[in-house]
């Protein structure tokens, strides 16, 4: 091989096993924001593009700024959009995130539009991905399988019902589970309740079922607390929070500071 011959180190460090990961999850359709965050000690950045505001050509753009910065992007899709999850690969991310994956046949149809022949029917384009990792197209056709990662959200009953099924699917490479929505269906819609007892024996049953089939596993924190104590739990890869959410907390805690010190 001449050149680089890594896409990036991200699939091999999750897929080995080392465990510990904490991404950001950015939904601002701003690839300024990807540049920001990648500041910060990130093993990787999320953009999410099913409740995010990201069309294809701003996360094209995010991409190469979280590459910029030496971070691995994934994207989460919208639910069914695995034609977006191909073009997000040429366009660059080391990884796809699909919602709602429900069944065996969801997840194959996942693997197909993400991983080339024999595993799935991946269609040639690359450009960026080449032009970012400095490959030759011989060497991204012969490593993009194994270095980019395909990641299946859990998180209906039908899924968990199928879990096994899924976790068999060959070209999925992780799981990761959606707590909120997990939550929402098992109370058959009465709550929001991610972080209850309820939900960690799911969780909880989800490692496992991950370690069974050598898959790893995913989940979305919905802050740092509650992330650090989903890496205890045994996940592979985290979110500490949405980046609504810790710019809102880092200006309310700004705020709150200036009204203390005023007040003092
Ligand atoms: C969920 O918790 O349902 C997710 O999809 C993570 O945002
Ligand atoms: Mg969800």
């Amino acid at each position: 091989m001449s050149g680089a011959t890594t896409i990036d180190a991200f699939a091999s460090r999750i897929k080995g096993g080392e465990g510990g990961l904490i991404s950001a999850w950015i939904g601002i359709p701003d690839p300024l924001f990807v540049n920001h965050l990648a500041q910060e000690a990130f093993d990787a950045i999320v953009l999410d593009m099913q409740h995010g505001i990201w069309d294809i050509g701003s996360a094209a753009v995010g991409i190469g700024q979280g590459r910029l910065a030496g971070k691995p992007v994934l994207a989460r899709i919208p639910v069914g959009d695995f034609a977006s999850a191909s073009r997000l690969l040429d366009a660059g991310a080391s990884g796809i995130i699909a919602p709602m994956i429900n069944s065996a046949s969801d997840a194959e149809a996942f693997a197909k539009a993400t991983k080339y022949p024999p595993l799935g029917e991946r269609s040639w384009g690359p450009t960026l991905a080449m032009n970012h990792t400095g490959l030759s197209a011989a060497d991204y056709l012969a490593t993009a399988n194994e270095q980019t990662v395909t990641i299946a959200m859990i998180e209906t009953r039908a899924a968990l019902d199928a879990a096994d099924e899924i976790m068999r699917v060959d070209g999925i490479d992780g799981i990761f589970v959606g707590p909120s929505d997990l939550s929402i269906a098992l109370s058959s819609g009465a709550k929001l309740a991610p972080d209850t007892a309820e939900v960690d024996g799911v969780l909880k049953h989800l490692i496992a079922r991950c370690r069974a089939h050598s898959k790893f596993a995913c989940v979305f924190g919905s802050n740092g607390e509650r992330a650090g104590e989903l890496l205890k739990m045994g996940f592979d890869f985290v979110i500490a929070g949405a980046d609504t959410q810790q710019l809102r907390s880092g200006a309310a805690s700004a705020i709150a500071a200036a009204r203390r010190v005023q007040a003092g």
